[in-house]
């Protein structure tokens, strides 16, 4: 079995809500759904988001980084020959997302040659995940009603806060008031994209200390060095990694620089193969892992919880899988389904990603 060609379609599906956070906000999700295809007709599905404000790809640059780049690379090859996949697609520096969906589509068509659900082969640990979900930028009153109305809807008990605008004091009454809302019985951590400075952090946290967070993510840059490590010796919390830490050889430098303390692993920037490097060295090191949210649609969230699920580590917390749920429309024959404050995986072989080609066909944006 041969990697005959591989397809690279953008498309673009409007959000309900847009998401806003303090390096960006997403109205539309402008997605690239790749498809492997093998001499022997098996297709393996994935999708990559482009984030800008975070990788710097976009929908374009995944599709050319595709079409010119990863398919005259990679076509000829067994989809069982990773490894050598990996060594040629790391000829490409940075590229994140396109290359992660590149390599789950690769899982996809393993998992169905060997007729087994991807999340088995990777793991198997479980079937499902609970969800945490993500309460984007707004005033306080409007957080607060998002956040009741995905406990109210979905049983979802874990919160992921955005913070990091100016003044900071607008957090810190945001969160006040999700905590007050809500009560003591749910889970709440906050991520800042990078939006403060180490001193504000350093303040915002303080008067934070009652409100019983468990996690801080990304609160200023990773590149203003010692401020960082100075912040992450004094959080009260483990300081998650998430865009500073998108791949293994950050991971390491972020841990042992001082400047984290727990990893946000995602899928949609480091695949399965990534993913398992990145939780194995987080496991060796004794950091906790939380599976983050690229802003992923159905596809991605199906892939997220197939590696979350398969895994001991990732899956004792609630993992981020319901920003699809901002989205007007998907891709999926069958939509994904939160419930019970869970989400499972698919035991089909492979991925269980069937698209509805109607679909594909109205919100594609190649002609
Ligand atoms: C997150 O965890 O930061 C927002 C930007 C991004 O790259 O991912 C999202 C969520
Ligand atoms: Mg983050």
């Amino acid at each position: 079995m041969k990697i005959a060609r591989i397809e690279a379609i953008p498309f673009s599906i409007p959000y309900r809500k847009p998401l806003r956070f303090a390096s960006g906000e997403v109205h539309t999700a402008e997605h690239v759904l790749v498809r492997v295809h093998t001499d022997d007709g098996l297709t393996g599905t994935a999708e990559a988001p482009a984030r800008p404000f975070t990788y710097g790809e976009t929908q374009e640059s995944i599709v050319a980084a595709i079409d010119r780049l990863f398919t005259p690379q990679l076509t000829g090859l067994s989809p069982l020959e990773r490894e050598a996949a990996h060594e040629r697609l790391d000829r490409t520096v940075g590229n994140p997302a396109a290359k992660a969906a590149v390599d789950m589509a690769l899982w996809d068509i393993v998992g169905q040659a060997a007729g087994m659900p991807v999340s088995g082969l990777l793991g198997g640990y479980g079937d499902r995940m609970r969800v945490s979900h993500m309460v984007g930028f707004a005033p306080a009153d409007r957080m607060v009603a998002e956040a009741e109305r995905i406990r109210d809807t979905y049983g979802i008990t874990t919160f992921k806060v955005k913070v990091g605008r100016q003044p900071y004091t607008e957090d810190v009454e945001a969160c006040r008031a999700l905590r007050e809302a809500l009560g003591p019985g749910i889970e709440l951590y906050i991520d800042g994209n990078r939006g403060w400075t180490a001193s504000e952090a350093a303040r915002a946290l303080g008067e934070m200390a009652d409100l019983g967070l468990t996690f801080a993510e990304e609160l200023c840059p990773a590149d203003d060095v010692l401020g960082r490590r100075w912040l992450v010796s004094r959080s009260p919390v483990p300081f998650i990694a998430d865009e500073s830490a998108t791949r293994p050889a950050e991971v390491t430098r972020e841990l042992l620089g001082g400047s984290a303390t727990a990893i946000s692993v995602k899928t949609a920037r480091t695949g399965f193969t990534a993913s398992q490097r990145v939780l194995h060295q987080c496991e060796g090191l004794g950091v906790e892992v939380v599976m983050g949210n690229q802003i992923d649609g159905q596809i991605g969230s199906l892939c997220s919880v197939a590696f979350g699920a398969a895994h001991r580590s990732t899956a004792r917390r609630a993992g981020e899988l319901s920003n699809f749920l901002d989205m007007s429309d998907d891709l999926l024959t069958e939509p994904l389904a939160i419930e019970d404050g869970a989400l499972r995986i698919r035991e089909d072989a492979g991925l269980g990603v069937e698209i509805d080609p109607e679909k594909l066909a109205r919100y594609r944006q190649d002609g």
